[in-house]
């Protein structure tokens, strides 16, 4: 059985995708403004959606959408979307897990060494026209230091091979404990935080894991522990964190998403012990050329009524 019908486009997400998706189907964008009058007029065209990250596809637009089938979401996270209310309609979701891991990784491991050795304030220095003044003071390093990394799946995966390569001594919380891996196992997230240098968060966003990097857990890390998000912003609870780096109880933090994206509170921007990323994790030609394919390859096997390529694992289980 093949399938037909209007492809919904919900912003933002790259001009590649968007052409990509213009090119090879009938397809409208969800403009930003009057979206109740739009809805109404196309909303019983629209089949499937394509989305990214930070595209929103809650239960309101899933319900202004009746004829509704599928969503392909442009990234390996998909807390962007309501997910029980597009299974409460049987509505399919993909996303593009695996091929974002390597990028992903390597963004973590920059942002630690970048964070730790202090490189974008030794940069400011240079430029500032210190040096003449005097050597930049010393810092901590990376190399041989114990790294804690929150959500051992496929990217922390990734992240714990490339911090072997560096002498690092990888501990790790998860929900489950990994069978056949080298590295620690620690119950909770505090108990993890209290035993390492530095803590890498790479669990998923949504309800289960907000607030879950909290005051506890930061001031288990303590004044010399190095944390680095590479998750989401809704993981780490960022008053605690703003608390934490302004009082001296986190030493230094390496941020790669936020709370409120693009948003970025003044008060941390204004902190020194502070690397700041605009979500970028996944942001090279390649890997986001990798997420494309896999995103348009999900949705062309929808159309021809094939099974899904990369479905949610909540999915998976009723395909
Ligand atoms: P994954 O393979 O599903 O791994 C997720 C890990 O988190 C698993 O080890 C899981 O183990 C653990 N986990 C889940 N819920 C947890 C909880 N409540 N408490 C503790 N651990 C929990 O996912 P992935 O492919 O590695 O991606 C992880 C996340 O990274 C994505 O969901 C996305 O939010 C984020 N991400 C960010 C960027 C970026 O640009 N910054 C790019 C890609 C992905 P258990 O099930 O045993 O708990
Ligand atoms: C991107 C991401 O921000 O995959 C994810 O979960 O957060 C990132 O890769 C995004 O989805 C790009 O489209």
């Amino acid at each position: 059985m093949t399938r037909t019908g209007t492809i919904l486009r919900v912003p933002p997400f790259s001009q590649q995708l968007h052409d990509a998706v213009g090119a090879s189907y009938d397809a409208l964008d969800l403009p930003e403004e009057g979206r109740a009058d739009f809805l109404t007029a196309h909303g019983s065209e629209v089949v499937a959606i394509v989305c990214s990250n930070s595209g929103r596809v809650d239960a309101d637009l899933i319900a202004a959408l009746p004829n509704l089938a599928m969503i392909a979401n442009q990234g390996v996270g998909y807390d962007n979307i309501d997910v029980p209310a597009a299974l409460a309609r049987g509505i399919a979701v993909s996303h593009t897990p695996d091929v974002l891991d390597a990028a992903v990784a390597e963004t973590a491991l920059g942002l630690l060494i970048a964070t730790r050795r202090r490189f974008v304030a030794a940069d400011r220095f240079i430029r500032d026209g210190h040096w003449a003044d005097g050597s930049f003071p010393l810092t901590g390093q990376v190399s041989g230091s114990q790294v804690g990394v929150l959500g051992l799946g496929r990217i922390g995966r990734t992240i714990a091979g490339l911090l072997e390569a560096l002498g690092c001594e990888v501990s790790y919380h998860s929900r489950h404990e990994v069978p056949g891996v080298p590295y620690a196992y620690h119950q909770t997230a505090v108990g993890l935080a209290d035993a390492v240098d530095n803590l890498i968060v790479i669990v998923p966003g949504g309800p289960a894991t907000a607030g879950l990097v909290d005051r506890p857990v930061l001031d288990a890390l303590g004044p010399d522990g190095v944390l680095v998000n590479v998750a989401r912003g809704s993981v780490v609870d960022e008053d605690a964190l703003l608390a934490a780096l302004t009082d001296a109880r986190l030493g230094a933090a390496g941020l790669d998403v936020f709370a409120d994206e693009p948003h970025v509170p003044k008060a941390l921007v204004a902190l020194d012990n502070v690397v700041l990323l605009p979500h970028v994790g996944s942001a090279t030609e390649e890997t986001r050329a990798a997420m494309r394919t896999l995103t348009l390859d999900n949705l062309a096997a929808w159309l021809a009524g094939e099974p899904l390529l990369t479905p949610i694992p909540e999915m998976s289980r009723d395909q």
